[in-house]
């Protein structure tokens, strides 16, 4: 009898093949979204999950599964997990790193720049049918090459994105980060260390690729934004709750910042209702790294870190991308 692992969302079904391979897979192909009480019906049995950013993990759910070994994330973000939890009762979980970093730079640099040069609110003003004519200052927005952009959280993405800004548009690039980098990182970046004021402060563009966890809940609040040039955009790739959305509706109502672009919500798929109502803000749902191409790469990757982590396939007990390798040891 092979192991049971669960599926917790609808994913290729060539990698739920792959996992089939090896194990008894409950999957989700109808792609429901469980309450806690099912999810934890659904994880009875099972020594494995692969799970995606919306599957919360806490002690309950462990408590009431103690055979479960292995949670592989299909996410580089991991604050769905309970970490603390998972490694006091020895359960190994995974992410997905690296396979999605240019692809999500690659989208922050985009909404930075629909942002900053007003492309979702032109393009909903022609839908409207409102362009009757041109005008000297009809959606005049800011410069992005020269500007610069402010990083906040300097991890891979950040460092992507610096690169971007750096060495495609001659940006001046400031970075804050909870610990500076090296030497040699920063200058392939053209990167300048900064205290957190001093990036509020100085960026035209400010980009936000810091991890959630309960010290970054609402990083950017009211007394952030206020520090932020009138002129400057705020783009969010992060994570909700990093920015507080009530505050930044009423900047962005306000006029005290310029615009915002923001890929991910307090409690999503809700939006903030006062963000909706504000024209300079683009909103897109949660698809940083939607690429056919990454998303295969994080789902395979979460595969291949479930099969190993369960002692299979070639590289049996040696998942690729753990992230408390310290319970593999114990
Ligand atoms: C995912 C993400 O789309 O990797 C992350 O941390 O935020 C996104 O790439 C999402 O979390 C699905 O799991």
């Amino acid at each position: 009898m092979k192991p049971q692992v669960l599926v917790a969302r609808n994913v290729f079904p060539e990698v739920v093949e792959r996992l089939r391979e090896h194990f008894e897979v409950e999957d989700n192909p109808g792609d429901r979204i469980y309450t806690k009480a099912e999810l934890i019906e659904r994880l009875k049995g099972k020594v494995g999950a692969f799970t995606t950013g919306s599957v919360m993990i806490d002690a309950e759910v462990l408590d009431a599964n103690p055979q479960l070994r292995v949670l592989a994330n299909m996410a580089v973000g991991y604050n769905n997990f309970d970490m603390a939890a998972c490694t006091a009762r020895g359960v190994l979980c995974t992410n997905t790193p690296d396979v999605l970093t240019e692809t999500t730079a690659d989208f922050g640099f985009a909404l930075m720049m629909a942002t900053a040069r007003r492309i979702a609110e032109s393009e909903h003003y022609l839908r409207r049918g409102e362009w009757s004519k041109w005008f000297y200052d009809m959606f005049v927005g800011s410069d992005i090459h020269h500007a610069t952009l402010g990083i906040l959280g300097m991890g891979r993405i950040g460092q992507a994105i610096a690169r971007r800004g750096a060495h495609g548009f001659e940006m001046r690039v400031l970075y804050h980060n909870r610990s500076r980098l090296d030497p040699s990182i920063e200058a392939s970046c053209k990167a300048t260390y900064v205290g957190k004021e001093q990036l509020l402060r100085e960026a035209d563009h400010l980009v936000i690729v810091m991890p959630y966890s309960k010290e970054s809940h609402h990083a950017v609040g009211a007394p952030e934004l206020a520090l932020m040039k009138p002129t400057a955009t705020l783009t969010n790739i992060a994570r909700g709750g990093i920015v507080d959305d009530a505050a930044l509706a009423k900047a962005l109502a306000e006029r005290r910042i310029a615009a915002a672009g923001l890929d991910v919500f307090e409690g999503e798929p809700t939006v903030h209702p006062d963000l909706l109502k504000v024209p300079n803000v683009v909103l897109t749902p949660h698809i940083a790294s939607a690429t056919v191409a990454t998303r295969r790469a994080m789902a395979d990757l979460a595969a291949d870190n479930l099969i190993a982590a369960l002692g299979f396939g070639p590289n049996a007990g040696k998942p690729p991308t753990p992230i408390n390798p310290e319970v593999m040891k114990s």
